[in-house]
Order: structure tokens, then sequence, then C-alpha cells
């Protein structure tokens, strides 16, 4: 650590805890002494393979050391598992099979192939395996596997124009190849930029790109990993796992198949209600009930939407969780009505430790009944966290996930709308070495038993999970709203994300892209930093950059660490208020494409901020672009992330794409230059797209492309809950000198809207019909009954 972190630990805990923090420390290294260390000094290779037994849907072959067992999910999808070695309980995968797969043997002299529609796979008799797909291609080549004590490596070759993206949250380029990371969740120490190592989430998954196309790879292994990309042999990356099998799942198929056969696996990321796409206010801490009033009242008085306020760990009662501290919000519930009165929800930070104090029933009941993680030597593990000394749940145990969860009864009681799981890689605090638990203490894993280094990269994933499974019990009628810093795969599942502590500088801004990116092709969609960033005093212009940003991304919230100046928009003064209150508004009416997108990830797996080669994976112009993002696939987003610039480049991929300020009209593939003055970011539609929007109800805007045809769809439903939905699909073409607009839709929620207006972008307007009856035209736009199709003639191109 060094001396600035360390300052500004000490700053943040206070020097009683910084004291502390040195008996814990040493604490752990006493036990860590004791587990083998995470890398062997040789790597022998495991033996030939002697025999093949098939399956239907695959095959299971035999060594002496190791045995492969290979088997087909989908045609295009495949499991290999290497043992010996335990296989994690079913955290991340929640499902065996897609499809019905039928598979041919063949034996060679040199081993055996396995063949199914989707791929071919030919395992050498020394443990070598190659992936084909069924024109012959190679899309990946591995070496046979190594074995140290209860250690594999594996090494996989890399095709010289191989990309790799991924591997859950990253302060790494858009592009992973040539770096080596770390599969273990950890909390960078209350700051952190690009190139920090690992961070608090990581995922053993990455999408490779190359020209022939594009193959996704999970290893279902949660211990400790060293994934080297590249870095100390360029053409191969090799993975080290301290433990377990080694399990792993291959796709092959473009990048949104590849995620959609993924997140098949894992898990959808389900809807989330509707504010949660809105603006979020918090900042560390708003610390009692007048404040968070002031706070709000600061946001209506100057005219700025607000969805929901977070409150940091201040507003418990000596950090202890589950509690409330009554002298600062001496009637929560009210001042939660009180907000959701005008429209704010509340969320509420959770942190997993709990403190040791004999009065508190937190404490008191789950010392009883043994739910706290324990040392080898059977006493109760104790870290250091703000409440002072902590225990901790131990969520590989069904039946603690299940007590932890009936703790958040009172907190739905009283309205809380959603909450924030801070503090779960798990992080506890001290003054040298890994910030965790020791790797020894002792985890139930459903009743098999294990230790933390098999569930340290899981307990993230398991503290939401039974969040998750809390709110869906005690709240059925709403759709759980979780926030976590740490998880695993699967996490979609339950939680959103957002990037922790980066600083606040200019590069940490730039990093912000390919981070939200990498976690969306980590199958996490909903993910955004803190505006401004965590741990500093960003500069007026910084703030009013990232808050524009943000606007685009998933997750849309201002946050600031302790002790830094205050970061609610009217600090700014004019003219960043009057921007910022554009951009919120803009947000606003982003919102029904934002929900659209959330349907459609949680239908695909899709994130909704993408990369630009989520266009055409196979344009190597686009792999690596990670200064401009897609919002869905009408939006391009080109965020202004140099100080003073007041105009930027954008490259504009192929097609034709419309500036969404002025509406002028550009052909791609090709870089131009734009105006970008601090009121404005570069931000394009793609023509052809359909962008709800919400302005005095709904409006549709079609982006008029000059040929081919265009499309849109619009997801609706109450906002929250599990009632009624409806699913409008639009579909444009363009006919001599008119538009033919046909709508599709099912669904049973009766359409909200007295008919509906479009507004087309790109041409002027002459009449227009729906189904045979002439409508009113004005201007741009169309105004017409529910129509199932709508006929446009055009005036003017
Ligand atoms: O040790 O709850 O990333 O968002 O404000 C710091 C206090 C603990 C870290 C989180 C940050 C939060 C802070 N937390």
């Amino acid at each position: 650590m060094d001396l600035r972190k360390a300052l500004l630990t000490l700053r943040f805990v206070g020097l009683r805890t910084a004291f502390r923090a040195v008996r814990a420390a040493r604490e752990r290294d006493r036990w860590e002494g004791r587990v083998p260390p995470a890398t062997p000094a040789a790597w022998p290779i495991v033996r030939p393979l002697e025999t093949m037994t098939s399956l239907p849907d695959g095959a299971c072959f035999a060594g002496p050391d190791a045995e492969l067992e290979i088997r087909f999910l989908a045609p295009e999808v495949v499991r290999l598992t290497w043992t010996p070695g335990v296989l994690p309980p079913p955290y991340a995968v929640v499902r065996e099979r897609l499809t019905e797969v039928s598979v041919s043997h063949e034996r060679h002299t040199e081993g055996w192939s396995l063949e199914s529609a989707g791929m071919r796979i030919e395992i050498r008799t020394d443990g070598g395996i190659r992936f084909r797909d069924p024109s012959g291609t190679i899309w990946r080549e591995e070496e046979p596997p190594a074995r140290a004590g209860q250690a594999w490596r594996h090494r996989v070759r890399l095709d010289p124009e191989e990309r790799i993206y991924g591997l859950g949250e990253r302060a790494a380029p858009l592009n992973r190849r040539g770096r080596i990371y770390r599969m273990w969740n950890r909390n960078p120490g209350g700051s952190y930029g690009p190139g920090a190592d690992p961070l608090y989430l990581s995922v053993p998954l990455w999408l490779s790109l190359r020209p022939e196309g594009s193959y996704l790879v999970f290893y279902e292994n949660p211990f400790e990993a060293i994934f080297d990309l590249g870095a100390t042999e360029p053409d191969v990356a090799c993975l080290t796992f301290a433990g377990g099998a080694l399990r792993y799942f291959i796709c092959i198929g473009p990048p949104d198949h590849a995620l959609a056969c993924y997140t098949a696996l894992t898990g959808r990321p389900p809807m989330p209600p509707r504010w949660a796409l809105g603006f979020h206010q918090s900042r560390w801490s708003y610390e009692s009930a007048e404040e968070v009033r002031a706070v709000a009242q600061g946001f209506r008085d100057r005219d700025l939407p607000l969805h929901a306020i977070h409150l940091d760990i201040d507003y418990m009662d000596g950090y202890r969780v589950f509690t409330v501290d009554r002298r600062r919000f001496p009637d929560l519930p009210g001042l939660i009505r009180e907000l959701e009165g005008q429209g704010i929800r509340t969320v509420v930070i959770l942190d997993p430790g709990v403190k040791v104090d004999p009065g508190y029933t937190v404490y008191r009941e789950g010392m009883a009944n043994g739910r706290f993680c324990r040392l080898p030597d059977g006493t109760v593990y104790r870290g250091l966290v703000w409440p002072g000394w902590c225990v901790f749940p131990d969520f590989t145990d069904p039946a603690v996930r299940e007590w932890w969860g009936d703790q958040y009864r009172s907190f739905v009681e009283m309205g809380v709308a959603g909450f924030w799981h801070d503090m779960n890689e798990p992080t506890t605090f001290v003054a040298w070495g890994e910030p965790t638990f020791p790797r020894g203490v002792r985890h139930a894993m459903e009743g098999r038993g294990g230790d933390h280094r098999e569930a340290h990269n899981l307990y993230g994933l398991l503290m939401n999970r039974a969040a998750w499974e809390a709110l869906r019990r005690l709240r059925p009628e709403r759709r759980p709203f979780l926030l976590t810093r740490s998880g695993w795969a699967g996490i979609q599942r339950y939680a959103w994300n957002w990037t922790g502590d980066i600083e606040s500088t200019w590069m940490a801004l730039r990093q912000t892209i390919p981070t939200v990116l990498g976690l969306g092709l980590s199958g996490i969609p909903y993910t955004g930093p803190d505006i401004g960033g965590f741990s500093g005093a960003p500069t007026v212009e910084l703030f009013v950059r990232w808050f524009q940003a943000a606007t685009f991304m998933p997750f849309f919230r201002n946050h600031a660490a302790k002790g830094t100046p205050r970061r609610e928009p009217w600090v700014f003064g004019e003219p960043a208020l009057s921007i910022i209150r554009e951009f919120l508004r803009l947000r606003v009416r982003l919102l029904p494409y934002l929900y659209t997108l959330a349907w459609e990830a949680a239908q695909t797996g899709a994130p909704l901020a993408r990369p630009l080669f989520w266009l055409d994976p196979s344009d190597p112009a686009l792999w690596e672009i990670e200064d401009m993002f897609l919002l869905g696939s009408a939006l391009l987003v080109a965020p202004v992330m140099e100080e003073g610039a007041r105009s930027r480049a954008v490259f504009l991929p192929a097609g034709e794409w419309y500036d969404f300020w002025s509406d002028r009209r550009f052909a791609g593939p090709g870089v131009v230059e734009v105006e970008a003055p601090l009121e404005r970011i570069p931000v394009f539609v793609r023509a052809g797209s359909i962008l709800p929007m919400a302005e005095d109800g709904l409006r549709l805007h079609l982006y008029w492309p000059s040929q081919g045809e265009g499309e849109g769809i619009l997801y609706q439903d109450a906002g929250d809950g599990f009632g009624p939905y409806r699913v409008d699909r639009f579909h444009g073409r363009w006919e001599e000198r008119a538009l033919r607009i046909r709508r599709i839709w099912d669904g049973d929620l009766p359409w909200p809207e007295e008919g509906l207006r479009f507004q087309i972008h790109g041409v002027a307007l002459a009449r227009a019909h729906a189904d045979g009856r002439p409508v009113p035209v004005e201007g741009q736009t169309v105004i017409a009954p529910l129509f199932e199709e709508l006929i446009v003639e055009i005036d003017s191109i």
C-alpha cells in the first residue's frame, strides 16, 4: 500500500481502526500461513487420455491423472470438465441443457472427435483440444492441461488477430489482450484508477473476436485464478486456477448470440422497476432526515428530476446492519413516504459484516444459530469493518441466506424501495495484505463444506441471492432493486452494479467506458460509475462531462466519498446547473427507450450499453473503439473526456447517421469532427431506428433511412410488478415517395395512450393515412390512432 493510499484510508477509518487493522492483518497472516500457496512451482502436464466412453450428448475420456467429460448443451454450446477437483454448487449456472443435441463420435490415430450440427471438437490423446465450426474453421486450440496439487493450468493459443473482451469489472482497455488479470474480488482501497486489478467483481469469462467470427468461454470455477492473456507469451492465454475442477463452457457464435447462450445458462437480468432507470442521488452520507429532505427540496426547487435517494452507512445505529439511528432518522418510514409522495424512492446501504455486540439482536441471534463463518479451529472468524470487529454470515449455507433475508423485513415494511450492498467482496480492514477473510475460513458450500479459497468470489453473489429471494417472498408484488459492488457469474439475476471507488480524474472518466462495456459483455448490463468519481473533487467541467456521459449509461447515480466537496447539481453554479438539468430531462425522455432495452436484456441478455463492434463484429475497425459506445442499437454516444475540448472526432460506422441535436445527416463509415460545446456531447442516431421517447406522453421518433428499412420496438407495462405488458414492433419500409409502417404487437396491456405520435426525421411530410383513413400531419409529426398500417407520403427529402 503506498503512502497516499495509507493516508486516505486513515482519513476514512480513523486512528483507532488503523491500529486494530494492524492486529487484523497479523491474525490473517497467521491463518494464511496454514493454507497452500496459490501458485505452485512446477506444472506437470496430465498424462495422456486412454479411453473414451460415449454419451448421447458427448463423451467421457479417462487417463491416469485426469478425466475429461464433454457434453453438448446445444449444437454450438459445449461444456468441458476436467477432474479431479471439486465442482461448485450450481450458483452461477441455472440450466443444464439448452436444446437436444445429437453427437457423433469418431476415433482417430491421434485421438477422438465429437461432432454436433454446430461444432466439431478434436481431442488428442495428449489432452490437447481443438474446436472447429461446421465449415472447418478452428476457433480455439487448447494445450493439454497441467495440474499441480489442487491447481489447474490451462493454456489456449491466441490467433494473432484475436481480441479478448469481458472478465467482469476491469480498469483495463476494452480489448483485454496483453495483460494479466486476477480473478479475486477485491476492494482496491477507497480509490482506483486505470490499471488497477483486480477490482470488486470478477467473472472468468471472455468473448473472443477474430476476423472469422467469435466465441465465448466461461470457466465455472470460483477459485482464485490468474488470466495471463498474452502478456507473457503473446500468442498464449495462460490461465491458472488455485483449485476446483477445470470446467468451462464454450459457445461459438456472434457476440449477441454468445451472450444469449451464456445468459441462458447463468440467467438473464430480470426487468428492473422503471424508476431504477431514472436518476439516483447519493452521498457518503446524508446523515439526517433533515439533510435528506433538503436534498429532495433542492431538486424540486431547481426543477431537477430525481428518482431515488441513497442512504449510505451513517443512517445506521453505530454501523449495525439492519438498524436505524433514531436520533438522526426519528421517523424513517415517514420520511420514505414523504419522498415517495414526491416520486423519490429510498435506497439504503447494507454491509455484510455484523457488529460484535452482545446487546445487538442480529449478532446474538446469528451467534446462537451458527450463522457466521468460522476459522478452521471452529471459532467464529472476526474481521474489522466500519462497526469495528464484525462477524460474517456464511451465505453458502441456505439456512443463513434465509435468515439474512428475513432481516430485510423491517426495511420492506418501512417502504425502503431498494438495497445497496457494499463491502461484499468481502472486504475487511487490514493494515497490509489481502483485505479479506483468511483463505482457511470455512464455508458450508450447501452442506458439503469448503473454505474461503472457493467461496471468496461467490460471497457477493450469494449475499445478493439471499436478498433477492427474501424480497421476492416479502414483497412478491414488486420487482426487487438491488445494487451490489461485488459479484460473480450469474450476479445479473439479482443485482445491478456500480463501478466502486473510481478516482475523480479525466483518466478515470475515460476508463469508465471500457469498464462498463466489459461488464455488459460479461452478462452484467446494469452498471455505471459514481458521477464525477468517488474519491475526489471534480472540477465543474469534469463533473459536467461525466454527467453527460453517464446520462447514457444504464445506472445513473451521483455519489461521492465522505470529506469531498458537495456534489448536488446546484453546487456547480451556472451554466453547469442548466446543462445538468437538460441532461436529467433527456434521461427522463429516454426512459421508454431504456425500458425497452431493459426488456430486451431480460429476453436475450444483450447489454444496454454496447461496444461499437456489436453493429458488425466482423469489422476490425470497430474492435478497439473505447471512447464511444452504443446505447441499444439506435444511439451512438461520444462523450467528451478531455479537459477544455469543445469538439471531438467521432467515428461513424457504416450506414447513415443523424446528429441527435441538429438532425444533420452523415454517411459512415468515416470520422467526423463534431462540435461539442460544454452543453452537449456528440450523440448520433442510426438511420432506420425508431426511438420511443417520453415527450408529453409518448412520441416515437423515426429516423428516415434514405434506402432500405427501419424498425423499432416499444415495451410497456406498469413500471413495476408482474402484471400485464405489451410489446409493439414497428417496421417501416421506404416505397417510392412514401413510408409504410406496420405495427404488430403482443401482450395483454391495453395501449396506454390516446393513439400515438410519430415524429419523422430527415424528410418533409405531405400526407398520412392510418389504416386507410387520413390522419393529421403537424410539421414532422403524424398524429394517428393506434394503427396497423401507417402510410406517410413525403414532400421532399
Ligand atoms: O469503505 O459506505 O464503494 O460507495 O460510499 C468504504 C461508504 C465503504 C465504499 C463504497 C462507497 C461507499 C462507502 N463504502
